[in-house]
């Protein structure tokens, strides 16, 4: 998107700062934002309410930078690109640049400024739980994702029954797939999901083995991810029925980065298509369209 509105040169007067006076004192503080956002509607409809309204930007970076202090500009540009996340969204990236025209160092400088860019990510993430009450623990890491600041459940699928892949021998799985719309960046996401998985009572013990939770990122935006704590798309997707069932489900069309193969192709053309059996299909009604009483 090369459609941006951008408001620049704000200027305010905060408390930020990692030392005791310029909590205490204050000093300047130097914003600019912009945020992509397509302005067709608005270029030929000459409607506000096909835009983004800049008077609104300026009062919501305001209300951050002349708020609560925090040590570091960084934390302050990222509350910015939060709020201005959150409450516009037509925005699909939020471009921010924080300046502190005069920060207690001796020297001879301009400014010091940190710039970010956070944007509104569509992802994928595989659930499955084959301990205690499975349903539940799907339930609950289902809320806990939605509940988590940063984090929205937009779509489920259906929850299916599984039998076991891979060489342990276990009791048989609920698997599920769910979009979410989050602001984090992947390995953000990857530690939160972790620590849903961590108050969900999971264990690791065995490689593949049983688990109350385990919550897998499948596909991150169309990126490709290869880090030592994550790899994305899940290496596993293409050859996994319990995975391609609920994936087929709610996104067909998504092409899968890598093999570039959509998951409707991957998902008819698997060999091992058994063992996935409906167990709750989603039928829109009560929360996320499941887990009726
Ligand atoms: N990691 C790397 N990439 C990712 C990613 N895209 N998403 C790292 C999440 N984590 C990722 O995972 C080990 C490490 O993988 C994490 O610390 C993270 O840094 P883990 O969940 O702790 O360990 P694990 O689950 O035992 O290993 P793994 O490889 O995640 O196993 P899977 O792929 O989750 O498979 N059969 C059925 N029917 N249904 C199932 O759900 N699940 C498994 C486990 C086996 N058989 C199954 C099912
Ligand atoms: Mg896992």
């Amino acid at each position: 998107m090369v459609d941006k509105i951008a408001v620049t040169g704000m200027r305010f007067y905060g408390y930020h700062g990692a030392l005791p006076e310029e909590k205490k004192i204050g000093q300047r503080f130097f914003v600019d934002v912009w945020l992509s956002v397509d302005l067709y509607g608005a270029g030929t409809s000459d409607s506000l309410s096909q835009t983004i309204n800049y008077a609104k930007i300026y009062g919501l970076v305001r209300d951050v930078v002349e708020g609560p202090s925090f040590k570091l500009i960084e934390a302050v540009a990222e509350k910015v690109a939060k709020v201005l996340l959150n409450a516009f969204p037509r925005a699909e990236v939020c471009h921010v640049r924080v300046v502190k025209p005069d920060p207690p160092i001796a020297g001879h400088y301009d400014s010091v400024s940190v710039e970010i860019e956070r944007r509104r990510s569509s992802v994928y993430i595989g659930l499955g739980s084959n301990v205690g009450d499975r349903a539940l623990f799907l339930k609950r890491a289902l809320e806990k994702m939605d509940a988590a600041a940063n984090i929205t459940v937009v779509r489920c699928s259906s929850i299916y029954e599984t039998d076991p892949y891979g060489p342990v021998q276990q009791d048989d799985f609920l698997n599920m797939a769910v979009l979410v719309e989050t602001l984090l960046p992947p390995m953000a996401l990857l530690m939160e999901i972790q620590q849903i998985e961590a108050e969900l009572q999971r264990k690791r013990e065995i490689h593949w083995g049983p688990r109350t939770i385990d919550l897998d990122i499948l596909l991150y935006n169309q990126d490709a991810i290869d880090m030592e704590k994550l790899s994305v798309p899940h290496p596993e997707i293409a050859r996994r029925a319990f995975v391609l069932r609920p994936l087929f489900e709610i996104a067909p069309h998504l092409v899968v980065p890598g093999v570039n193969r959509s998951v409707t192709d991957l998902w008819q053309n698997l060999d091992q298509k058994g063992g996935v059996r409906l167990w709750k299909a989603n039928n829109g009604e009560g929360e996320f369209g499941l887990f009726v009483n």
